[in-house]
């Protein structure tokens, strides 16, 4: 069991039970990834495996959990709306490396400056994220232009203990995937073409910047080289243009 298989094992388990779920084809080679990495006494055998699903409402449902054992932990969790829906992307980052936890945990707006959009998916959850920001507090140094891609109940913080993250953090997160699942359980479909182009191109702006800010490619790189880690960052963890490329 690794740190953050409960956190995968809980989403899993609602989105089962919540949503009508529909499989996501994981292309070939990125199921189940491993490498052996360090020398000597360091010498380690880091895992990566991704999972995938879709619904009706949600285009993509995806993770990517990393078990390095002791030197690493990772697990990169996102919902991707379908594009005829306003729905943020639910995102979580929860991350263990030997410097400590790293923990980012959104819903992450299409339209960061509209205040019709806050009112609607960030107000009615503003108080659990102030909740949970008693015990996990501001992570401090942030990247600046990542800050239009986050909302303002984004729950970014540095825990120092593994039991915080066992605790604060794992009720966080599933309190941030109950309060998405029923945004998504109350969504209704868009069908004005403004309002849909505006959808789809803040979805590539917010799809274009993960994927080529990615903050894993270094690690994952060094793990399984660059082909595979390009391939997996454009064709898997952030498709979207992949498949409107195709689709087109
Ligand atoms: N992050 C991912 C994916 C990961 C992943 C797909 C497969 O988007 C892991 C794995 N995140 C990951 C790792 C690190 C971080 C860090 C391994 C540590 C990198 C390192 O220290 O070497 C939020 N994640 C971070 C950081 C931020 C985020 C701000 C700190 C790195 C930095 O300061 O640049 N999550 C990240 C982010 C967005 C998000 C920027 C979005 C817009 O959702």
């Amino acid at each position: 069991m690794t740190l953050y298989q409960p956190f995968l094992d809980y989403a899993i388990a609602q989105l089962q039970s919540h949503l009508d779920l529909q499989p996501y084809p994981i292309p070939t080679g990125f199921h189940s990834k491993s490498a052996v990495v360090g020398k000597g006494k360091r010498q380690n055998t880091v895992q990566t495996d991704s999972y995938a699903t879709c619904s009706s409402k949600l285009r993509q449902i995806r993770s990517a959990h990393v078990d390095g054992g002791g030197a690493c932990q990772v697990l990169n969790f996102v919902m991707f709306p379908h594009l005829n829906y306003d729905l943020p992307f639910f995102g979580a980052d929860l991350v263990t490396l030997p410097g400590g936890h790293l923990i980012a945990i959104d819903m992450q707006p299409l339209f960061r400056d509209s205040t019709s959009y806050q009112e609607k998916y960030s107000q009615p959850i503003m108080s659990m994220f102030e909740q949970h920001q008693v015990h996990l507090p501001w992570g401090g140094d942030f990247p600046e232009e990542a800050q239009s891609f986050f909302s303002p109940a984004f729950l970014w913080t540095r825990p120092t203990s593994t039991e915080t993250v066992q605790t604060h953090v794992f009720s966080a997160f599933q309190d941030y995937l109950q309060a998405y699942l029923s945004f998504v359980a109350a969504a209704e479909p868009i069908t004005d073409p403004a309002a849909l182009e505006e959808i789809k191109q803040a979805q590539l702006r917010y799809i274009r910047y993960r994927a080529e800010k990615d903050p894993a490619r270094g690690m994952l790189t060094r793990f399984y080289g660059s082909k595979w880690t390009e391939e997996y960052i454009h064709g898997f963890l952030f498709d979207l243009e992949k498949h409107l490329k195709l689709a087109a």
